[in-house]
């Protein structure tokens, strides 16, 4: 049985829960205690010795930290992956998009007011996530207002991957008011079969 290491909190970590559950993948949810730094300890460093999580545990001795190779790896063969060589290249497009332009502007800003309180030494940082988030969606604004998902216009882990944090977005200060496209590609893939809240 795969188990999964995280936080319920955490986009990163819900990207594989929506994954694994879509997939109608048994698994087990391990709650990482990320506030008493379990993600620190030896016995959690030994799965993933960068000390982050989610981590996806394989089989006794095998661990895949990473969200979006955790989602490449689920996805693998399954319909959440298209099968054409420049599709998929394409999904890759979009999920180091997501990892470099986008979670770490859209996650952190609302890391920085929804879970750290927004304290006045993170305000700097803050109003430099808030310029890169919509730097972000309006690239995914351009892009989903000719398309309905993000690749293939059909529902892949590129959407699961970039869904994550879009959809918690204003818990960073970060509006939605301006890009409809994205507010309506939310729904299609709140509509998708087995989709789960996070
Ligand atoms: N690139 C990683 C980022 C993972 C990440 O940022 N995890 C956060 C929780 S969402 C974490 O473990 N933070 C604790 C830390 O970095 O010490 C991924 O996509 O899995």
């Amino acid at each position: 049985m795969l188990k999964a290491f995280g936080m319920s909190l955490s986009g990163n970590c819900y990207k594989v829960k929506l994954a694994l559950t879509q997939l109608e993948l048994p698994f087990e949810w391990h709650e990482v205690d990320l506030r008493h730094g379990e993600h620190k300890q030896p016995a959690f460093l030994r799965m993933n010795p960068n000390g982050q999580i989610p981590v996806l545990q394989i089989d006794e001795q095998t661990f895949l930290p990473e969200s979006n190779a955790i989602l490449y790896y689920l996805a693998h063969g399954t319909d959440l992956m298209p099968q054409g060589k420049l599709e998929q290249a394409q999904v890759m497009q979009w999920m180091f998009f997501e990892q470099y332009c986008h979670e770490p502007n859209i996650a952190v800003a609302r890391f920085i007011v929804k879970l750290a309180g927004r304290p006045a030494s993170r305000e700097q940082e803050l109003q430099k996530c808030i310029v890169g988030g919509y730097k972000a969606l309006d690239v995914m604004e351009q892009h989903l207002g000719k398309n309905v998902f993000f690749v293939s216009n059909r529902y892949s882990i590129a959407d699961i991957a970039l869904y994550a944090y879009t959809h918690k977005a204003e818990d960073g200060g970060i509006s939605l008011d301006n890009y409809p496209a994205i507010r309506a590609w939310l729904q299609r893939v709140a509509s998708q079969d087995r989709h789960i809240a996070m």
